[in-house]
């Protein structure tokens, strides 16, 4: 990542990732350092938009979208706009399959889903969301992640094609975090409206 990327940061339960992993230089003006892009109200569905609104008004700097998969699928429209205006964001998602910050605030409440150890709603592996697929139905190249080995290349290859000026979004496959030995991770809520004719 360059030294002056702008890195805008949608990642709710993975966010100790950035702090981990990414280095802010607060010394520095922001104009000359690398900048964390971030929301204090905990609403989503903003990062793509607001990473290719900071692209827009900076674009001579390399701009990252780390979004988590819930909160892409919130503003997943907003990659229309990336293509239509060749906006060319790296866009990252952390693919959990869960709602995880809401799995662990009901597990916290300590009431009748943690009893039962059936979460409802925080479960989105039906269907397993195609990131990649739906950045191609607007004309965005991208790939998918499943294994770690894979994830270094594929970065390289986003940032080559930021570089070259297009968007490309990777779509990353992790475990969930802060995970509770024990928990029914698999159960959703499910029932079908076609099934009940
Ligand atoms: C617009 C909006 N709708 C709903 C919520 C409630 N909410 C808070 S965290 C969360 C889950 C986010 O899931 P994901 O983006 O996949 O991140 P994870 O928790 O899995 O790290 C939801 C739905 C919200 N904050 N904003
Ligand atoms: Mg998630």
């Amino acid at each position: 990542m360059d030294e002056r990327a702008l890195v805008v940061n949608e990642l709710l339960t993975s966010e100790g990732v950035v702090r981990d992993y990414i280095r802010f230089d607060h010394r520095k003006p922001i104009a000359e350092r690398r900048f964390n892009c971030d929301t204090t109200a905990g609403i989503l569905g903003w990062g793509i938009g607001a990473a290719i609104g900071a692209k827009m008004g900076n674009p001579d700097r390399e701009t990252w979208c780390l979004t988590a998969d819930g909160s892409a699928n919130f503003g997943i429209q907003s990659l229309w706009s990336a293509a239509r205006y060749d906006v060319p964001i790296g866009i990252v998602v952390f693919n959990n399959g869960h709602y995880q910050a809401n799995r662990l605030n009901f597990a916290r409440y300590d009431g009748r889903m943690k009893a039962t150890n059936k979460y409802i709603g925080v479960n989105l592996g039906r269907p397993d969301i195609g990131y990649v697929q739906l950045a191609a139905g607007y004309g965005i190249e991208g790939e998918r992640v499943e294994a770690p080995e894979q994830v270094a290349p594929a970065l390289l290859r986003c940032r080559k094609a930021i570089h070259e000026g297009r968007p490309y979004l990777v779509d990353i496959k992790i475990t969930t975090a802060e995970y509770i030995p024990g928990w029914d991770t698999t159960y959703y809520d499910y029932f079908s409206v076609a099934g009940m004719t």
